[in-house]
């Protein structure tokens, strides 16, 4: 057996004080986000997405298999194509697919069939999730998958907000179509679409209330 190997924790404790107050100004922080459903078309630079990236891939994960692919797409025909594949699921979805009390639920939010921030903002961060590994054409096992992507989408979510840019999570549904535009191989599972960039000048977001400390918490 591969003997485990440990370096140090780097690790300094901070004052009660610092971490309360770094506590609240975080809290702070990230009760700014919103999502928003309109964008700028205002570049944004490579290197803020692999940063952002980077950030996202530090996720603890299963067993740190890192189980996921972040496909990044600033191409205006393939943003074309998406766009269109998922609009015509969209459209089927507030057609019948989704029941009057889904409708109903979404009714704050305006949202419709169409999604033109799939072909304005200047990227779209598409997650996959990786059901198993392939090395040498050889399988490996993930494990919690589906929890470990979700965290990473958490870390990418914070990032893209705490960089100064908005996103959305978007999952047009079905969306197999993403795997099929992006040629992903068969290991590889969509998980989460993000328009990334600046918000429109004009950019609203519904008014919304997030829940109380005492809805969320319960002590022990
Ligand atoms: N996927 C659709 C519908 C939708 C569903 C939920 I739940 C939302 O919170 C928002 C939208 C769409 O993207 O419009």
């Amino acid at each position: 057996m591969k003997q485990p190997i440990f370096i140090p924790l780097a690790f300094e404790i901070s004052s009660e004080d610092e971490i309360l107050a770094a506590a609240q100004t975080i809290k702070t922080q990230m009760d700014s986000r919103r999502s928003v459903r309109y964008f700028s078309d205002r570049p944004v630079s490579k290197d803020v997405i692999e940063a952002i990236i980077m950030t996202a891939s530090s996720a603890p994960s299963g067993a740190h298999k890192q189980p996921w692919t972040f496909c990044i797409v600033s191409d205006p025909q393939i943003k074309a194509k998406i766009r269109a594949a998922a609009e015509k699921e969209e459209y089927e979805n507030y057609h019948g697919r989704m029941s009057e009390e889904w409708l109903k639920d979404l009714e704050k939010f305006d949202t419709s069939w169409e999604k033109e921030f799939l072909t304005v903002a200047p990227y779209l961060i598409i997650i996959f999730k990786k059901a198993y590994d392939i090395h040498d054409g050889l399988k490996s096992k993930n494990y919690y998958v589906s929890e470990s992507v979700g965290i990473a989408a958490g870390f990418l979510i914070a990032a893209i907000h705490l960089t100064g840019l908005v996103t959305l999570t978007h999952t047009p549904s079905p969306m197999n179509f993403l795997q099929d535009i992006l040629e992903r191989p068969e290991n590889e599972r969509p998980y989460l679409l993000l328009p990334v960039g600046f918000p429109a000048d004009d950019a609203q977001v519904p008014l919304l209330h997030r829940k109380a400390l005492d809805e969320v918490i319960k002590w022990y």
